[in-house]
């Protein structure tokens, strides 16, 4: 495969993946039932127009990096998963405008994240690994994990936060993308959370800074800044194509090798000021 250039890739990724939420048009979630559950506003009227925003990878080396206050002087924050902001503040930041997190997360710790304060700040967005290719209906059928009943019960307990079900289209047209670009065969798996989530918020944002998810001199095989548990697949990958993710981020960057080296940090535009 050839690699296109950073420029002929922003192209592509800005026409071929199309970022949305589940909407209560969508078969089969246009039921009164349904209706009942989903977002009246959408997304892009729940954010507004954003500016400069920052992507916070759950990497162990943001432990001691010490960028919460840049972190938090952008317009819009996005966290992942159980990424806690508790006693991490200085290093991650406090706020937090979005939170993606996976559908095994909803579904096996649903306890947990019915009653955790976490997930109560900011919009949540959950997303599940689909089919190669799958039409929603077929999805519906056969998500990952079933994590339906578990959306509908926190949309009761929380029903004035925003929370969306990413549409599982754009994972694939995002790996067929990171494919093409890759002179390896990438194993049939949707790409992470982190990758899934930047791609998001050069949807909704002027400029994105990834931190830590191409890692900085501070990266060690400690798998989350919030956890002691060693395991260089977190870095790497094992399920997700972490590397072929990050290769791809790290041809885009707009930012300087050192900005990599000191913060872990990525400068991406948004796709609203990619001109094709
Ligand atoms: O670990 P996880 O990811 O929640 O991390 C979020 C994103 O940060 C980037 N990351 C993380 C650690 C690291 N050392 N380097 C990184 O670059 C990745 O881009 C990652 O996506 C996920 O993608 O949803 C994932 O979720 C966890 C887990 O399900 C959740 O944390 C909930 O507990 C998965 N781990 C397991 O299933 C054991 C992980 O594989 C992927």
């Amino acid at each position: 495969a050839a690699k296109l250039s950073p420029e002929k890739l922003l192209c592509q990724l800005r026409d071929r993946v199309n970022v949305t939420m589940i909407q209560g048009s969508d078969d089969p979630f246009d039921t009164s039932e349904w209706h009942q559950y989903l977002p009246r506003k959408n997304l892009n009227e729940t954010v507004g127009h954003l500016g400069h925003c920052a992507v916070v990878s759950s990497a162990g080396s943001l432990k001691s990096s010490h960028l919460g206050q840049e972190i938090d002087s952008h317009d819009a924050v996005l966290r992942f998963n159980r990424a806690p902001i508790k006693g991490f503040e200085e290093d991650v930041g406090e706020k937090t405008t979005i939170r993606l997190v996976n559908s095994q997360l909803v579904t096996v710790r649903e306890q947990q994240f019915l009653r955790e304060a976490l997930y109560n700040t900011g919009i949540l967005i959950v997303w599940d690994p689909a089919p190669y290719h799958a039409e929603i209906n077929e999805w519906y059928r056969k998500p990952d994990y079933n994590f339906f009943e578990s959306y509908k019960a926190y949309r009761g307990i929380h029903p004035e936060q925003p929370f969306y079900i990413l549409n599982p289209k754009m994972q694939w047209q995002l790996w067929d993308i990171l494919q093409e670009n890759s002179p390896e065969y990438i194993q049939p798996n949707p790409p992470s959370s982190g990758m899934l989530g930047i791609i998001l918020m050069m949807t909704l944002c002027n400029e994105v800074h990834v931190y830590e998810y191409l890692p900085s001199k501070r990266q060690t095989d400690i798998c989350h800044y919030y956890q002691k548990f060693h395991d260089r697949a977190c870095t790497v990958g094992a399920y997700h194509p972490l590397l072929f993710e990050k290769n791809l981020v790290k041809h885009l960057n707009q930012g300087t090798d050192e900005d990599i080296f000191t913060s872990g940090k990525v400068t991406l535009p948004g796709f609203r000021n990619v001109r094709c």
